[in-house]
């Protein structure tokens, strides 16, 4: 899945982006050009951007980042204009973005490479397991799905019907296994039919909930006595409509677990989407994924110079699209 800025998929993604993430001008630069015409970049210009980017839930440090590199640029004269200033802006929050640009690579030798799909109830899961088995089939990768929600009867029946959807086997148990013993069985399974990804689905649960991320952390226990490597990936998904909560959660999940990827799902339903930047500042975990909607095209690699332009562009409609 690297090197796939350019092709057709990936480009479709980019315009699904932008289109969603700004449904409307964008939350930073609406009428930013209507506040400065003729004006010079000077103090109050980058307080107004830098009470817009703490709304949008950019974050403390990511922000505090971000402003100081545009006050050094105005103190050395080189902002004379709005698009040197919105230029800046976007190299400043690439700078904090392309660090965690790390695309999720199936390494070709662990097989089944075993990814672990967790995070906080109605994150958005399962959803994102659907998603990613259809994306790695499409690039020719043989997936299997093991049920380790086994908490609510209908998330077994949701992850079924993403299996059927994209035509790949799943392991489920009907009523009564921990999960750690349905992975597991997912991980021998898996191995039996050759079998190159299995994504395992878990019950969605507070980081404060000590029980449950300890069964979590037997999940990972036993996994290990068939494949001292696996989980290969432990993919944290989290709601980018939580603003700060995400951060909180990614660090608690962090912690407990050790994440190796994010997934950031529904940026499609927040004007802002500033909270990638705090996560990416914050965490520096690699951002395999984004979500901007309920659909398999609604979701794709992360792309730090993609995902700013779309911050900075708004959608269909905007000001300055
Ligand atoms: N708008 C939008 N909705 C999404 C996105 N991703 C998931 N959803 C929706 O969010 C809701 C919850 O998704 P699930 O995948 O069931 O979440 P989960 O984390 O598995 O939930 P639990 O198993 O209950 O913990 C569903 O209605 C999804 O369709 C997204 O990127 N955008
Ligand atoms: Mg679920």
């Amino acid at each position: 899945m690297t090197n796939e800025a350019d092709t057709p998929k990936a480009r479709g993604f980019f315009k699904r982006l932008r289109a969603k993430l700004n449904q409307g001008p964008s939350w930073l630069t609406a009428d930013l050009s209507e506040l400065l015409p003729g004006r010079k970049i000077d103090a109050e210009i980058l307080d107004e951007l830098e009470t817009r980017l703490i709304t949008a839930d950019v974050g403390a440090e990511a922000t505090g980042r971000i402003l100081e590199e545009l006050r050094k640029r105005v103190a050395r004269k080189e902002l004379n204009d709005v698009d040197a200033l919105l230029e800046a802006l976007h190299d400043a929050m690439f700078d904090i973005l392309k660090p965690v640009e790390t695309p999720l690579a199936i390494d070709p030798n662990i097989k089944p490479y075993v990814i672990l799909v967790v995070g906080i109830n109605g994150a958005g899961k399962t959803t994102t397991i659907g998603k990613l088995a259809h994306r790695l089939i499409a690039d020719g990768h043989s997936v299997m799905l093991a049920a380790g929600d086994t908490f609510r009867a209908a998330a077994r029946e949701q992850l079924q019907v993403w299996a059927e959807r994209n035509k790949v086997p799943i392991i489920a148990s009907q009523g009564g296994a921990e999960p750690a013993a349905v992975i597991f069985d997912g991980l021998q399974a898996a191995r039996a039919r050759n079998i190159d990804v299995l994504i395992a689905d878990t019950a969605g649960r507070l980081h404060t909930q000590t029980h449950l991320m300890d069964e979590l952390k037997k999940v990972r226990r036993v996994l290990a006595r068939l494949d001292p490597g696996a989980p290969h990936e432990v993919l944290l998904v989290l709601d980018g409509t939580i603003g700060q909560n995400a951060v909180a959660q990614a660090e608690e999940f962090n912690k407990g677990l050790g994440v190796t990827g994010l997934v950031i799902t529904k940026l499609d339903g927040t004007a802002k989407g500033g909270v990638v930047l705090a996560i990416a500042q914050k965490l520096k975990i690699p951002i395999r994924f984004v979500g901007v909607g309920e659909d398999t095209q609604d979701f794709g690699v992360f792309n730090a110079s993609e995902f700013v332009s779309a911050l900075l562009k708004s959608g269909p409609g905007g000001a300055n699209a």
